[in-house]
């Protein structure tokens, strides 16, 4: 259900159940937090990408997992916070390439990557509450964050269905490309980035989430005490080092 390839430093994630939009059950879930945690534990992988395979990127939640024998949601999303808390906490960056249609949850998961391309066809819709539920899945905690109180009240309590092209415009995205690139282009992304400062990177990733919650002069406190940690890595040494060489610099990600 979930695809893994590892190559040249990046992991390579695909959502695989093409037959239903790649929605998501339990099961896919809990493979995909697994992945996500094998991918962080393991110091040959420098990057993440994770796309979905066939005409959509994902549906959010299988509507059909649960039959008429619905479970308890509020324990049901402890499923899925653990592979949201698994992308958040992520050491390393993660590159989302959007393929098709993500909805709800599936929506949720695109906006989790640091670098996020959309193909030309893709499309992006909440989707909680034309079924009557609530934002889940770090969505309100996100959606916000990225476009701002006002569109997060009309894209969360109309849904609309955006066009890629319209997830550009509002920064849901940060790039667009024809569908036969997409997975090309993504691949470039996450490659430079798995040659890049990756303890630097985790350390920016922590620093954008945690400022959230700090005040200022907590979060200058913060920025100090993970700059000295970067400023102890090799790859700082060596960043500047190349720098003063005037030559591209070689990032062991230590
Ligand atoms: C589906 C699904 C789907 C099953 C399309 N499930 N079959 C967390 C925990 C606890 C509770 C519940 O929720 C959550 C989080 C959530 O994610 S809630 C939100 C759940 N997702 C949705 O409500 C999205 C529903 N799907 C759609 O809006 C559309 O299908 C999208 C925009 C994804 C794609 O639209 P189209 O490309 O026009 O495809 P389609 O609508 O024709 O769907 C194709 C087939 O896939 C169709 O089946 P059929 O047998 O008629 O061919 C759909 O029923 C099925 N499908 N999403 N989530």
């Amino acid at each position: 259900m979930v695809l893994k390839e590892r190559r040249e430093g990046i992991l390579h994630l695909t959502l695989n159940r093409p037959e239903r939009l790649n929605a998501l059950t339990g099961a896919l879930l809990d493979e995909l937090h697994a992945a996500l945690k094998e991918a962080n534990g393991d110091p040959e992988v420098r990057a993440l990408l994770l796309t979905g395979a066939g005409r959509a990127f994902c549906a959010g939640q299988d509507l059909a997992e649960f039959g008429e024998q619905k479970p308890d949601y509020e324990a049901h999303l402890r499923r899925y916070n653990r592979v949201v808390e698994a992308m958040a906490g992520l050491e390393k960056p993660l590159v989302v390439a959007v393929n098709g249609a993500a909805a709800g949850a599936g929506m949720s998961l695109a906006l989790w990557g640091d670098y996020r391309l959309a193909a030309e066809e893709a499309s992006f819709a909440t989707a909680f509450t034309r079924i009557g539920l609530v934002p889940d899945s770090g969505m309100s905690f996100l959606l916000p964050r990225l476009v701002g109180l006002a569109k997060a009240q009309e894209l969360l309590l109309l849904s609309p269905r955006l066009s890629a092209k319209e997830a550009l415009s509002l920064g849901l995205v940060h790039r667009v490309v024809p569908g036969e690139r997409l997975l090309e282009e993504a691949l470039a992304v996450a490659r430079e980035l798995a040659q890049g400062p990756t303890r630097a990177y985790a350390l920016t990733r922590k620093l954008l989430l945690e400022t959230y919650r700090l005040s200022l002069t907590e979060a200058l406190a913060l920025e100090a005490i993970l700059q000295g940690e970067a400023g102890r890595t090799l790859d700082h040494e060596e960043g500047v080092r190349a720098f003063r060489e005037k030559r591209p610099p070689r990032f062991q990600g230590r």
